[in-house]
C-alpha cells in the first residue's frame, strides 16, 4: 500500500475507534496480565501482633525444625547446625555446633539450607537436610539423611540420598526446601541455578520439585516413572527458585513459594507431572527490564495461585495450625526477604483472597508453627535471630 521507507506510525491506517479497540486488546495482552492475580490485590486487616526475639546470635540461619521436646534444630548457611532452647524466655540458649555435618559449598546463596525431621523421628531419630555441594562442573543441591542425637549434639549414619544433576557454575538458585507429604514421601524443591532453560529440560533436575522415598530412591507411583523422557524423580517442573514449600494441613496439597524475576514472585500448588512455566511464561521481567519468554500465559503451563509485583523475595511458607488464634486458622504465612515482612494470606480452597503485611524490619527466611501455637521466624542476617510472632 505504502512504501516501507516512510517512517509511518503503525496505527496511521486505523480510524480513532479502531485505535481504542486495539489499545484495549493490547492492554490485555501485556506480560503483566493473565488469569493469575497479585497476591496483594486485596488488603486485609488482622489483630495487632507482637514480634519478640527469643534467641539472638545465629549467623544467617536458614532452616528450623522443632524437636519433640520443644527445642529447635536450626541450620546456619555457612555450614553449622545448632540446637536452641528457649524455655519460655526471650534469651534462648544456642548450642555449640552439632558434629558430623558434612562439608558444604558455602558461597553466595549456597551452604547448609533446610532441615526436617522424619515423621517417625521420635522412634528413629532421623533428620533430612539440604545443602550445596561442590563437585565436577561447579556445585549443586544435595540432600542427606542422618540420625541426630540431640543430647550428644551429634549426627551419625550421615548418608547423601540425592544429588541435583548436573552440577553447574555459579552460587545462586539452589532452592532447597524439604517437606514430607501426607503420603510419607520426601518432597525436595530445586532451583534452576540461574540457568533458565534447564527448568524445562526434563533430563536435568534443575528447576524441579522432586518426590523421593526416604532413602532417596524413586517411588514406583511417581508421575513420570517409566517414562524415559523424564527423570523419574520429577514431581513437577518449570520452577525458577522455590525456597518455600509446605503442605496443606487438611488437603495434603503441596504449596510452594518461588522467587521470580523482577515482579514475578509466585505462590504455586504443584501437582503431579505439571509444568509451572519458567522461563517460558512469567509475570516478571529481567532485572534490566527486558522481557522474559513468551508472556504470562501459555496452554499446557500452569498459572501461579498469585504473584507479587513488585517482588517481595519470598522465603518459606506455612499454614497456621497453631489453634491459638482462630482468626489465623487456615491462613498461609509467607516470609519476605527483600520486603522484610511476614505476609498473612487468607485462602479459600486454592485461591488467595487477601493479604496483610506484617512488618518485621529484617529479612525473614523461615516461618514455622511452634508447639505453643505461635509462629517462629528466622531472620537472614549475619546477626540472625529467632523471633516469636504472637497476638497479645
Ligand atoms: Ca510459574
Amino acid at each position: 500500500m505504502r512504501s516501507s521507507s516512510h517512517a509511518q506510525h503503525p496505527l496511521d491506517f486505523l480510524v480513532p475507534g479502531q485505535i481504542l479497540v486495539l489499545m484495549a486488546l493490547s492492554a490485555c495482552a501485556t506480560a503483566a496480565d493473565g488469569p493469575a492475580a497479585r497476591c496483594d490485590a486485596n488488603a486485609i486487616s488482622g489483630p495487632a501482633t507482637s514480634i519478640t526475639p527469643v534467641a539472638s546470635g545465629l549467623v544467617n540461619p536458614w532452616g528450623l525444625a522443632f524437636l519433640p521436646d520443644g527445642r529447635m534444630l536450626v541450620t546456619e548457611r555457612e555450614g553449622r547446625m545448632r540446637i536452641v532452647s528457649i524455655n519460655g524466655t526471650t534469651a534462648g540458649t544456642i548450642s555449640t555446633p552439632v558434629s558430623g555435618v558434612p562439608a558444604v559449598h558455602a558461597a553466595g546463596q549456597g551452604g547448609l539450607l533446610d532441615v526436617v525431621l522424619d515423621p517417625a523421628f521420635a522412634s528413629n531419630g532421623r533428620i533430612y537436610f539440604a545443602y550445596s555441594e561442590a563437585g565436577p562442573g561447579g556445585s549443586g543441591t544435595a540432600v542427606a539423611r542422618a540420625v541426630l542425637d540431640p543430647q550428644a549434639l551429634s549426627l551419625s549414619a550421615v548418608t547423601p540420598i540425592y544429588r541435583q544433576t548436573p552440577k553447574v557454575s555459579g552460587n545462586g538458585h539452589y532452592g532447597a526446601r524439604l517437606a514430607f507429604g501426607t503420603d510419607g514421601k520426601l518432597y525436595v524443591s530445586l532451583g534452576e541455578r540461574q540457568k533458565f532453560d534447564p527448568a524445562q529440560d526434563t533430563q536435568q533436575s534443575l528447576g524441579k520439585i522432586l518426590r523421593l522415598n526416604t532413602d532417596g530412591s524413586v517411588p514406583a507411583d511417581n508421575p513420570f516413572a517409566g517414562n524415559k523422557a523424564y527423570l523419574p524423580e520429577i514431581w513437577s517442573y518449570g520452577h525458577r527458585n522455590p525456597q518455600g514449600m509446605t503442605r496443606h494441613p487438611v488437603t495434603g496439597q503441596l504449596w510452594t513459594a518461588e522467587h521470580g524475576a523482577r515482579g514475578g514472585d509466585e505462590i504455586n500448588t504443584p501437582e503431579a507431572g505439571k509444568n509451572y512455566g519458567w522461563p517460558v511464561i512469567s509475570y516478571g521481567v529481567n532485572y534490566s527490564g527486558t522481557k522474559i519468554g513468551e508472556g504470562a500465559v501459555k496452554a499446557g503451563m500452569e498459572q501461579p495461585r498469585c504473584y507479587w509485583d513488585p517482588s517481595i523475595a519470598p522465603g518459606n511458607l506455612v499454614f497456621y495450625t497453631g489453634g491459638k488464634l482462630p482468626a489465623w486458622s487456615g491462613n498461609l504465612f509467607v516470609t519476605a526477604l527483600k520486603d522484610t515482612a511476614l505476609m498473612r494470606l487468607s485462602v479459600d480452597g486454592n485461591r488467595i483472597t487477601g493479604q496483610q503485611r506484617i512488618e518485621v524490619g529484617k529479612r525473614v527466611r523461615d516461618v514455622r508453627v511452634g508447639p505453643d501455637g505461635w509462629l517462629y521466624l528466622l531472620t537472614d542476617e549475619a546477626a540472625g535471630q529467632i523471633l516469636r510472632v504472637s497476638v497479645p
